[in-house]
């Protein structure tokens, strides 16, 4: 085991050595490599994944950098079933989370970890959450038996020796140890100690299972630490407007998984708003923090963009496709015969022959889909022709809405705007979604995922409610918060055409912020008023649609409320009695 690839810089730090070696010996690796994230680095394990079968090299004219990986087909997704919060007592975790104690999980993946790494390599991945010298940045170490894992982590995170820099001799880390096993559905599990600062995540090589940095620590163990020290970590996209006169607002918003953040974070505005400009700052993850001037600060932890492929396309998000030509690691897509990449959505005419994501001949003829609805591109947001400047400000940017939504055919309209702080979380902490491929499991189900973090809270999501309300008081100049739903539908269409023309809709809430658009009362918050919505340029989409897109059904409210008291009861015992209040106040406005 060397130190070499560390450079000149040995390392020093005793806690990290320690471990290590501790997780070495129950792994018995066959050799130990520490990543320093330099080019040369990259390129070697390239070639190791390539020459493994674990990338397939794809066409390097059209697509430089780039590479497919095709996971086994019992592992496409997050695997919610499998993942644990394992704090001292279950009502820690709460009603929402799979909870074991801490001892019993330990013990049970430590015998499966025992000998696990034999005749592999164990990869040391240092990374950095957050912009370099940031207050709320974090380091993680990642100890993964998979090259993949290594790579995406390499796109996804600042990984290598500025982690080693940002950490010196302090023992304040993420341990993070990730096993391939067998990939078996019944050996894996997606473990998260909070009181520890540590994950275990065995049995998997996909996504959010295994690139420990992004839904085990930035989320999840993140909610813990940001309960602990007076912040908030969401799963929310953050993106500046810029109008023609250069004001520039920044907006935060959390939709569940596959709900429709990358694209709303790299949105390009329709020909009709001509001089206005959308910056990503990021596209899944906030961390948010009060500053000193009284505004909630917001950061991107991630480096890199781990987005849906299906639907992405020239049209619906432009910049995605850019962004996804160079160095990318595509998990799932199918293979055309020049090299290429496709994927449903990506052309409107499909190719005459492909390769799918299983690796089986497939012709538009066949029955099953090319891609895997759940395929993904892995980018680093360098390559984001739209990437805001202070991405890398090490104290964010400042806050000015925050916008929940969910994917609902029917029930919640395009847009409203909550009344004040608790009617925002309220309306954030009743969101209901149907169900996408992000997860294993149904998909087109509805079901109460407060804020979007009901797979990633990584407490009692009561408690997270309470922590939300609490946050005010540190707040002198409150985000807006609103909510919207790109998916509403009619006779089973969207009536919203959505991507670029959400424009309109975000337009409106900045407009809101700055107290220059007018709206009207209703029982939900407020919506826009008749002359303060830009419908020009969209010419299919009347007044009478945006009067449907905005109807609020009386009938399809109560339903709503008895849905949104199964969760209250579940979470009853931790319930803030604001959340009860505000569901009064909605049934007597209703
Ligand atoms: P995660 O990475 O899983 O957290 O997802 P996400 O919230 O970033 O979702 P993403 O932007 O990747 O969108 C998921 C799916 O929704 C894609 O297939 C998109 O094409 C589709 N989608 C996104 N925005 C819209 C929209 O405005 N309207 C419609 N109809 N579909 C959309
Ligand atoms: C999500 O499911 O919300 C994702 C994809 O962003 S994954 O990283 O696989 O969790
Ligand atoms: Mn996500």
């Amino acid at each position: 085991m060397g130190n070499e690839s560390l450079g000149s810089r040995q390392l020093t730090n005793k806690g990290i050595l320690q471990w290590v070696d501790e997780t070495a010996a129950l792994c018995r690796p066959e050799k130990v490599f520490w990543c320093n994230g330099s080019e040369e680095e990259k390129q070697a394990l390239l070639k190791e994944a390539v020459a493994t079968g674990v990338l397939i090299e794809l066409n390097q004219k059209k697509l430089p950098g780039c590479y497919l990986h095709r996971s086994n087909p019992n592992d496409v997704a997050r695997a919610e079933p499998c993942t644990f919060i394992c704090t001292p007592t279950r009502d820690e975790a709460g009603p929402t989370n799979n909870w074991l104690p801490p001892r019993e999980m330990y013990s049970k993946l430590r015998k499966l970890c025992a000998g696990a790494m034999q005749g592999r390599t164990l990869y040391v991945v240092p990374y950095l959450m957050g912009p370099p010298g940031s207050p709320l940045a974090k380091v993680g170490i990642e100890i993964t038996d998979s090259v993949y894992v290594a790579l995406s982590m390499r796109t996804m995170t600042r990984m290598g020796r500025v982690a080693w820099e940002h950490l010196g001799d302090s023992d304040d880390f993420n341990r993070g140890l990730h096993t391939m096993l067998d990939v078996n559905p019944e050996r894996r599990y997606i473990a998260h100690f909070p009181q520890d600062n540590a994950v275990i995540s065995v049995g998997s090589n996909y996504g959010g299972n295994v690139l420990l940095g992004k839904k085990c620590l930035a989320l999840r163990i993140g909610s813990y630490l940001g309960r602990n020290e007076g912040w908030l970590a969401e799963h929310m996209l953050i993106l500046g407007v810029e109008s023609p006169s250069g004001e520039k607002t920044y907006v935060t918003a959390a939709f569940p998984s596959a709900c429709g953040k990358t694209n709303f974070a790299m949105l390009v505005p329709p020909p009709r708003f001509e001089g206005w400009k959308i910056w990503t700052v990021g596209d899944d993850i906030a961390w948010m923090k009060p500053g000193a001037d009284g505004r909630l600060y917001a950061i991107n932890p991630e480096a890199g963009y781990f987005g849906v492929a299906p639907g992405t396309n020239a049209k619906s998000n432009p910049n995605a496709m850019e962004i996804l030509r160079r160095d990318t690691i595509f998990t799932n897509v199918a293979l055309l015969p020049d090299g290429d990449v496709w994927w449903e959505g990506k052309t409107t005419e499909p190719p005459a022959e492909a390769i799918d994501w299983r690796g089986q001949r497939w012709t538009p003829d066949s029955k099953e889909k090319a891609a895997h609805p759940n395929s993904r591109f892995a980018s680093p947001m360098a390559n984001n022709p739209a990437l805001d400047p202070a991405v890398n400000d090490p104290q964010g940017v400042p806050v000015s809405a925050i916008i929940f939504g969910g994917r609902r055919a029917t029930t919640t309209p395009l847009v409203y705007q909550a009344f004040n702080w608790i009617h925002g979380v309220y309306v954030g902490a009743t969101i209901g979604s149907e169900t996408t491929a992000a997860a294993g499991g149904t998909v087109g189900q509805v079901r109460r995922d407060p804020m979007a973090m009901l797979p990633f809270c990584g407490y009692n999501m009561g408690d997270y409610f309470r922590h939300w309300l609490s946050m005010r008081k540190f707040i002198q100049h409150v985000p807006r918060i609103f909510h919207v739903n790109w998916f509403r539908k009619d006779a089973g269409e969207f009536l919203w055409p959505g991507f670029r023309d959400n424009m309109r809709v975000l337009k409106w809430i900045v407009d809101r912020c700055h107290g220059r658009a007018n709206a009207n009362e209703t029982p939900l918050g407020w919506v826009p008023g008749p002359n303060s919505f830009d419908l020009e340029g969209m010419p299919a989409f009347t007044p009478e649609r945006l009067a449907k897109a905005q109807t609020i059904d009386l009938d399809e409210w109560r339903r709503e409320l008895l849905s949104q008291d199964e969760l209250f009861m579940k979470l009853y015992a931790h319930l803030p009695k604001e959340m009860v209040f505000q569901r009064e106040l909605l049934v007597s406005r209703l």
